[in-house]
């Protein structure tokens, strides 16, 4: 069994903050502990308005505090986003993300981060080559 803190997490380079200075994320769970997914506690700044399109990845997102609304670029509808709500990005969807407030969201990837990804971009993750994909 793995157990860890979000507070020893943050304090031992599990917490990326991204540059743009929309939002941090500390990386509970990552790739290198084999669970197929990654788990994050992300923190999107009050007044981050920005878009993602995360090709390589789906994720979900579950929001525990805060208040905002994710857009969908291909269709303008506009989701409200406020303590309860997840939304599941199921088709790659491209999206804007605003934070009226500070919002903690619990975030899952598939497949996992590495741990020191930020947004390239195009709003997306690279993925690495699976060498285990490669050799068989
Ligand atoms: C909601 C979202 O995707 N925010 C960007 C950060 C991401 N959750 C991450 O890398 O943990």
């Amino acid at each position: 069994m793995i157990v860890r803190t979000l507070q020893e997490s943050e304090s031992c380079g599990r917490k990326i903050i991204s540059p743009d200075g929309n939002w941090d994320s500390t990386r509970l769970l990552l790739k290198n502990d084999k669970m197929g997914f990654s788990f994050h506690i992300t923190t999107i700044y009050e007044g981050a308005d920005f878009q993602m399109h995360y090709k390589n990845h789906l994720e979900s997102v579950y929001c525990i505090s805060g208040e905002g609304e994710v857009e969908t670029l291909d269709d303008g509808k506009k989701y409200p986003i406020k303590p309860g709500t997840i939304y599941i990005l199921d088709k790659n969807d491209k999206h804007i993300l605003r934070a009226f407030s500070e919002m903690k969201m619990a975030c899952v990837f598939n497949p996992p981060l590495n741990g020191t990804e930020v947004h390239n971009k195009d709003g997306a993750y690279e993925v690495e080559a699976d060498p285990l994909a490669v050799a068989s």
